[in-house]
């Protein structure tokens, strides 16, 4: 066993060296996983576990981490496989309705594992399902819960950890919800500051961490709201306009659907030019042309635009200054316009009826944008206040969401 994983380690470098890698990738570290026993099985939380019938896999190490050791209920046995778009693939034998998926991922307590789950009637077409992110801080199952779908096979596939690219998975299971709710409810993730700081959030663009603050006044909720501040030149990452923004990576699988919930508010002095100036959008992951879904403030007006340039100005309102607005917004992720949707509430009041349109680009995921952005040209301070941001899978949960307001 030692003999074979030497020897699998030094074709591995040589392979590396071969093609001029800048840094040779080295087999999964043994030692460290040897460390990490536990008799603990798999237990899947929110979601009730299915019994696969088989599973495969796009490759192994070599060395015998094999697919079937993710379907052993030992998490001392893992699948491992080298390379980002690795997948392991579950057959359930029939087609069943599955709304789920557990994972322990191997050395999952110091690894933040990026991944898609995806579903498929027959082995050949697969519909994503679940993209994110391991939390990082656990060997035990997380559980990541979709809406529910009918398949007969369910696949995850992993595109590398903060630590290597190794795909590694010591236990997984698809689950299925325990009522036959199409929608499990649940709070998918809070931006509401109340950590006292920007850590909810994935990263910033701020050319200087006065132009983001975490303050305590004013708030729309709970104890923290964001300040965010653009002067003129502030350029952070050398592109169009001028900006200062924090960003999520939410990366909403095609064909998911979500409520968001927050509240923004304009500064009393908050600039009047007839030129844009984007407060929240949802960027796509490809490098180039305008985001689909833009929120901004237009001379007096306030408008959203879904689809990029030119796209399509859904809804407008008058600009009202120096109090808290209220947005909830509900959205299907599609670049399918007969299947993609949104729809608004405003200040509490319904102001865009559902309407069908496109929300993505096709092959692109988005990610969240909050701050301001706004033409290079403008030359007074713009100063936006952004609190309370809920994402949740149903109205009732961005309602309910302890959104406490002052
Ligand atoms: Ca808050």
């Amino acid at each position: 066993m030692k003999k074979t994983l030497l020897l699998v380690e030094t074709l591995f470098v040589l392979g590396a060296a071969g093609c001029g890698a800048p840094d040779g990738t080295l087999p999964e570290d043994e030692t460290q996983s040897s460390l990490r026993t536990s008799d603990e099985g798999l237990t899947a939380s929110g979601c009730t576990q299915l019994t696969p019938s088989s599973v495969k896999a796009s490759g192994d190490d070599g060395t015998g981490s094999v697919a079937a050791n993710a379907l052993d209920d030992q998490l001392t046995t893992r699948w491992s496989s080298l390379g980002k778009g690795q997948w392991l693939d579950f057959d359930l034998g029939s087609t069943k309705g599955v709304s789920g998926m557990s994972v322990a991922w191997h050395q999952g307590n110091t690894r933040v594992n990026t991944f898609t789950i995806s579903v498929s009637p027959d082995g050949i077409t697969y519909t994503p399902v679940y993209s994110g992110k391991s939390k990082g801080t656990t060997t035990a199952a997380e559980t990541y819960t979709f809406t529910s779908v009918n398949a007969r096979r369910v696949r995850v596939t992993v595109q590398g950890n903060t630590v290597n690219d190794w795909a590694s998975i010591a236990e997984a299971r698809p689950c299925s919800g325990a009522t036959t709710s199409p929608t499990p409810s649940g709070i998918v993730w809070k931006g509401d500051f109340e950590s006292g700081d920007r850590s909810q959030w994935d990263g910033t663009q701020m050319v200087s961490a006065d132009r983001l603050q975490v303050i305590p006044s004013p708030v729309r909720e709970g104890g923290y709201a964001l300040k965010a501040t653009v002067r003129q030149g502030d350029d952070p990452i050398n592109a169009s306009g001028n900006r200062n923004e924090l960003f999520k990576q939410t990366k909403e699988a095609t064909g998911s659907e979500y409520w968001y919930r927050w509240s923004t508010r304009f500064a009393a002095d908050f600039p009047s030019v007839k030129t844009w100036q984007l407060f929240t959008q949802w960027h796509h992951d490809g490098c180039c042309g305008s985001p689909p879904v833009e929120f901004y403030v237009y001379g007096e007006e306030m408008r959203l635009n879904i689809g990029g340039s030119p796209g399509t100005i859904v809804w407008t309102t008058p600009l009202v200054r120096n109090t808290w607005h209220d947005f909830i917004f509900h959205v299907k992720w599609s670049p399918n316009s007969s299947v993609g949707f949104v729809e608004l509430y405003y200040d509490g009041k319904l102001v865009l009826p559902k309407r069908n349109i496109a929300t993505q680009y096709s092959g692109s995921l988005n990610y969240l944008k909050i701050g301001l952005y706004r033409n290079d040209t403008i030359a007074p301070v713009g100063v936006v206040y952004h609190d309370g941001w809920v994402m949740g899978r149903t109205k009732e949960d961005v309602l309910n969401a302890n959104y406490q307001l002052k």
